[in-house]
């Protein structure tokens, strides 16, 4: 068996999401995800430019060999476009396997280790008042663990809160937006707005919040401390993971469980963190970490310490990454959750997909393969726009983590 086309296709339905389709020479296709929010164009080339003409001809099943062919056998290894571009190819032609096993992917990997996958979603709002009531609405949707993010007195704009009255979208310009930012504004608030979350919604929700990479290790250290009382199921991101060993600053001040992990392309960015038992979950997902074949060696390093699985799930990552990393979930002994931030329906539409939601767990259906197609035409009816993340100051206008 041949591979005899690999085409990309980008498309806008509301954001922009970049789709590899790989064919083989029996008819057989399969999909993967490529989308790198803010630089789609630039894994669109890498594929387009280099991967996709060195899989012409090539056995689509020897998807090991591949892999080491795109990872190892290149000289520049590791990067976000490169490990998301593998990934692509990876999730292709695992789709393609299982298609080909005339098995759902789930059953490829081993089968599945649990009935239903726990996920999480997001509730924001511009005030606590506000974001206790979205709160309710996920609660009453169904869901059993929730995102809490709110507008910080003080501060105009930040991570993780909707514009009024829209759907929270990461990629909000043309060029980047700027936002405003304070750690003392922040750590002299977030306290009180879990305060009111457990005293309003009890003990048995589980709550999660992300740092989004803002504190400093010793900061994120009180925070974490700060929100004992309210037993969180992880504090994400709480300071940038380029230095590893920051963490043991933070696990020597709290209990509070850390999750890390969105942003890593490789299992060398996350080792001394599970190696060292710095973390509680592995945040890497099918997409950005290189697919299917990486993401099993992250998950099987992290299951000897202990540390769960808690894939990135935000709306950049299309339906095919959450699709593929459904059937992972399903599989996957050292499960911990999996994040759900719902796509607008026109996305659904372009990505129909056997995947269901069924009060606050997910099952990933039993299609073959992963079980998500793309509607070619109607994604062609969204072309491309650049749309940027944006970046963050503090209050004297120093450039700071976004
Ligand atoms: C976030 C994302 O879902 C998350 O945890 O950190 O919203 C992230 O900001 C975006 O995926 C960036 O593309
Ligand atoms: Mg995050």
């Amino acid at each position: 068996m041949k591979i005899v086309e690999a085409k990309v296709i980008v498309c806008c339905p509301g954001r922009n999401f970049v789709t590899l389709k790989i064919t083989t020479d029996e008819g057989v296709y399969g999909i993967g995800d490529a989308t790198l929010n803010g630089r789609e164009k630039a894994v669109v080339s890498f594929l387009e430019d280099y991967l996709c003409p060195m899989l012409m001809g090539r056995d689509p099943q020897q998807i090991e060999d591949i892999w080491q062919y795109f990872y190892r056998g290149v000289y520049w290894r590791r990067g976000a476009v490169n490990m998301t571009a593998i990934a692509a190819v990876d999730t292709a032609l695992w789709d393609i396997k299982a298609k080909l096993a005339n098995m759902p992917l789930y059953q490829l990997l081993g089968g599945r280790s649990r009935d239903r996958i726990l996920v999480y979603t997001h509730a924001n709002g511009k005030d606590i008042p506000q974001t206790l009531e979205a709160v309710a609405k996920a609660k009453e949707a169904g869901y059993k663990a929730i995102r809490v993010q709110s507008g910080i007195p003080g501060v105009e704009k930040t991570y993780g809160v909707a514009k009024e009255g829209k759907n929270y979208e990461p990629a909000d310009a043309d060029l980047p937006s700027e936002e405003m930012w304070s750690s003392e504004k922040y750590l002299n608030f977030l306290p009180s707005l879990f305060a009111q979350v457990r005293e309003q919604f009890g003990d048995d929700l589980h709550l999660l919040h992300d740092v989004h990479h803002r504190l400093s290790p010793i900061e994120a250290g009180r925070l974490g401390k700060e929100l004992e009382p309210f037993h969180l199921f992880w504090m994400e991101d709480p300071t940038p993971a380029e230095n590893q060993e920051a963490f043991k600053l933070i696990r020597q001040h709290t209990t509070t469980p850390l999750a890390v992990g969105e942003i890593f392309n490789t299992i060398h960015d996350c080792r001394e963190l599970i190696q060292n038992q710095l973390i509680d979950y592995i945040r890497t997902s099918v997409v950005h970490a290189g697919g299917i074949t990486s993401l099993r060696r992250i998950a099987d390093l992290a299951s000897l310490y202990q540390v769960r699985t808690g894939s990135h799930g935000a709306t950049d990552l299309s339906p095919v990454c959450m699709g593929a990393a459904l059937h992972f979930d399903y599989w996957v002994p050292n499960f911990g959750i999996q994040e759900h931030m719902p796509h607008q329906p026109i996305v659904d539409e372009v990505f129909p997909h056997a995947y269901r939601f069924d009060d606050g767990y997910f099952v990933p259906g039993d299609s073959v393969g992963h079980g998500v197609e793309i509607d070619e035409k109607l994604a062609a009816k969204y072309p491309y726009k650049r749309m940027c993340l944006p970046v963050n100051r503090l209050e004297d206008g120093t450039l700071w983590n976004w």
